[in-house]
């Protein structure tokens, strides 16, 4: 049950009513190469943040993946995708309306549901949508989200993670055969045919977009460090601006 946002306090049209606290979070987008380490980044500020152990309801930070977003394949383009030979690093893979309106729900501080991403099955899985809760700070990461314009303009911090090719398809190998179920072979002819073209062409460009860019992803806790001080400190500004005019139900957990 959302012990954030009682049903008792919202308005049958969803919308907020007087006294209840609304949020509008943050929205930071990470973005960066396949395997460049962009969920470790994410799962480390979470971490930093005293987040990652909280339960889901209670969580200030929360992070979502682009995968989430992929587009559902018709049955011809999924007979392609299982013999490796459909593009998921294409912008076209992506479902870019989906995306923004779920992005925009989540700024205007509504619960939002979105499915999660098998990639044994190339497939959403809508049996186990991940419940995304209001949040004061939500990451967002993937290889593209900084490529569609409408999409890019909705985020108040931009991170490209940027780390050596040659170290990203070292790590992308052994996750595709162990986690995804691939055989070699395949990993690196999708690799030369599909990913890293497509990482040249629309994924590396979105770099000059980034407001931080951070060298060698997630062993970089300088960086890290950083963002996750600047975070703290906006955290810090919501909760006293908010205190100031709303009780906040559940939120004194949060770990700083
Ligand atoms: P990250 N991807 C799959 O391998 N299978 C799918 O069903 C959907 C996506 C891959 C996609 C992309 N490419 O390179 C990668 N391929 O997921 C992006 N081929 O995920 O950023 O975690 O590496
Ligand atoms: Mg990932």
């Amino acid at each position: 049950q959302d012990l954030k946002q009682p049903d008792s306090l919202r308005l049958p049209n969803g919308d907020a009513s007087a006294g209840e606290e609304v949020k509008s979070p943050f929205l930071i987008g990470v973005a960066g190469g396949t395997a460049s380490g962009k969920s470790t980044v994410c799962k480390k500020i979470m971490e930093q943040l005293g987040q990652a152990e909280m339960d889901h309801t209670q969580r200030q930070v929360v992070a979502i993946s682009q995968d989430s977003f992929y587009r559902e394949l018709t049955p011809a383009e999924k007979a392609k995708a299982q013999k490796g030979l459909f593009n998921f690093d294409h912008p076209d893979a992506f479902n870019e309306e989906l995306m923004f309106a779920t992005l925009q729900n989540i700024l205007k501080g509504h619960k939002v549901e979105i499915p999660s991403y098998d990639y044994r099955t190339n497939s959403l899985d809508f049996e186990n949508m991940l419940v995304i809760y209001p949040a004061d700070v939500v990451l967002f990461e993937g290889i593209l989200v900084f490529y569609f314009p409408k999409i890019r303009d909705l985020f108040h911090m931009k991170l490209f993670v940027d780390t050596d090719s040659d170290t990203r398809l070292a790590r992308r190998v052994p996750r595709d055969i162990n986690e995804r179920g691939r055989d070699l072979d395949a990993v690196l002819t999708q690799y030369m045919t599909f990913v890293k073209p497509a990482f040249e062409e629309f994924c590396s460009p979105t770099k000059k977009f980034a407001d931080v860019i951070i060298p060698r992803g997630a062993d970089n806790t300088v960086a890290i460090d950083l963002i996750v001080h600047h975070i703290g400190e906006i955290l810090a500004t919501t909760n006293s601006a908010q205190h100031n005019n709303t009780v906040r139900v559940a939120s004194s957990s949060m770990k700083r």
